[in-house]
């Protein structure tokens, strides 16, 4: 017989619980949606850019299903949410005033105090970024990122966001995942702008968002020490597919300098410094150098963890020095191919983030991981797929990451608060509604809402502040 025994791993007090989306993914607004304000709803309309071929319009029905979704979350003992600002529709008009009379949308403001100010009655904290891939269609129309005024247009949208939600938020967030932003959008092609290998546009893009950071991070704080604000990093740990290959661990070493260090290093020096060899090129050497109000900008840390990549160096001319991902797996994959891989994990918050521990006066930044969870498939229209509500594989790996994240306490990482991605299923990105990351499932024909199995389970952890995990 085996001898089974119950463990129960129990969580710091006040630690916080909660979930995390953005708006795009679920809101369905409609504005944005009927005069295609954004670049992403541009970008659904074009053929072949969605893998499934949907779209965004309806998403979750959030924007009109939001008070039963925060019941939702108040069901599940959760106490903290995160979104992001729908920039377009807050600001749908291309600006032809002086910055000191932009304004934002009286409806919009209308719908997020309403939004933020029912969580808060709920004893819900409030994470918001402003920044979660998508731009007004106007500001992408003049260059997005590679505009010359982006970190004028983000200052003010982020004084704006300031003056009319900045009593409801605690936890502000300027941009999220820069990196996976900019790869997809300038490496990979399969996000706005749609630009491929433009290793300059990247680097150009890395420059302007840390300017733009660096001015937002000052408006949103408005000269008020206490008010919190940071980034969200995606953190995914690298290694080479083969081991032995020195190209595959230069381009492994690429990767990891760039995607997972390059903005937090930046921001702690206060400029960007460019790594060799591309700092070789002149015109790459030109985007390095100090920028202003950058240094030490990020009050808290906020963790974004999914998976580890393997990557390899693909032959080509002129050689990619970033190489490309791996087809290959080592451990079980998510829907998506991403293997799960609660080490990495462990890896990221014990050490991946040692350099940034500290803020500007030397004291601990709390660490908050605002992203973590799993993809299974399901295609939008309900066939094909996993439709079950029993989602083993979800509650694995959410169980694996709460372990080591609770190790990475103690071993002395001041972890503040886990918020899961996501509460229901939604709209992702290139990929369409076909991968469902929702504790909470939802049918996109009639938005009906059912909790699988992990919301189940993630509801009993956050109410016990407790794991219990069995050893066979
Ligand atoms: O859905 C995305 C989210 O928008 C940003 N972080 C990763 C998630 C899963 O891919």
């Amino acid at each position: 017989m085996t001898d089974t025994s119950a463990n129960i791993i129990k969580f710091p007090e006040d630690f916080l619980w909660g979930v995390s989306a953005s708006h795009f993914q679920i809101e369905g607004y409609p504005t944005e949606v009927e005069s295609r304000l954004s670049d992403w709803s541009r970008w659904t309309e074009e053929e072949g850019r969605i893998l499934d071929g949907s779209n965004a319009d309806r998403a979750c029905e959030f924007h009109k299903r939001y008070l039963d979704d925060i019941e939702l979350i108040g069901e599940l003992n959760l106490k903290a949410y995160r979104t992001s600002l729908n920039w377009a529709a807050l600001m749908p008009e291309a600006p032809g005033t002086a910055v000191s009379e932009r304004q934002f949308a009286p409806l919009v403001v209308e719908y997020y105090r309403d939004l933020f100010s029912r969580l808060k009655e709920k004893g819900i904290k409030v994470f918001v970024t402003l920044f979660h891939f998508c731009l007004p269609d106007w500001l992408a129309e003049e260059g997005g990122w590679t505009s010359e005024r982006i970190a004028d247009e983000f200052e003010v949208f982020a004084a704006l966001a300031r003056k009319h939600f900045g009593d409801l938020v605690d936890y502000w967030m300027t941009v999220n995942e820069p990196m996976a932003y900019i790869y997809q959008g300038y490496v990979a092609g399969n996000w706005p702008p749609g630009a491929s290998h433009d290793y300059l546009g990247a680097f150009v893009t890395i420059r302007s968002m840390l300017a733009a950071h660096a001015r937002a991070y000052h408006a949103l704080k408005g000269g008020d020490e206490a008010v919190q604000v940071s980034f969200a990093n995606h953190w995914r740990p690298f290694a080479p597919e083969r081991k032995w290959s020195p190209l595959d661990l230069m381009v492994t070493h690429y990767r990891e300098r760039v995607f997972n260090h390059i903005f937090p290093e930046s921001i702690d020096a206060g400029g960007l410094k460019i790594p060799a060899p591309l700092s070789g090129r002149k015109e790459f050497r030109e985007l390095e150098g100090e920028i202003a109000g950058l240094k030490k900008s990020m009050d808290f840390l906020a963790v974004n963890y999914y998976t580890r990549e393997l990557s390899r160096f693909d032959l080509s001319w002129p050689p990619d020095l970033f190489g490309t991902r791996s087809n290959r797996a080592d451990y079980p994959v998510n829907g998506l191919g991403w293997e799960v891989y609660p080490e990495g994990f462990y890896r990221v918050l014990t050490s991946d983030i040692n350099p940034y521990l500290t803020d500007i006066k030397g004291r601990q930044r709390p660490v908050f991981v605002t992203e973590n969870g799993f993809a299974t498939l399901f295609s939008p229209e309900l066939s094909g797929g996993d439709w079950s509500l029993s989602d083993r594989e979800r509650c694995d790996y959410l169980i694996s990451h709460l372990v080591v994240l609770k190790k990475a306490i103690e071993a002395g990482v001041n972890i503040k608060g886990y918020l899961h991605w996501s509460l229901t299923d939604n709209f992702e990105w290139s990929e369409g509604l076909t991968p469902r990351f929702g504790l909470v499932r939802v049918s996109y024909e009639d938005q009906v809402r059912k909790l699988r199995e992990s919301a189940e389970l993630y509801s009993k952890i956050a109410a016990a502040n407790a794991l219990e995990t069995i050893d066979r």
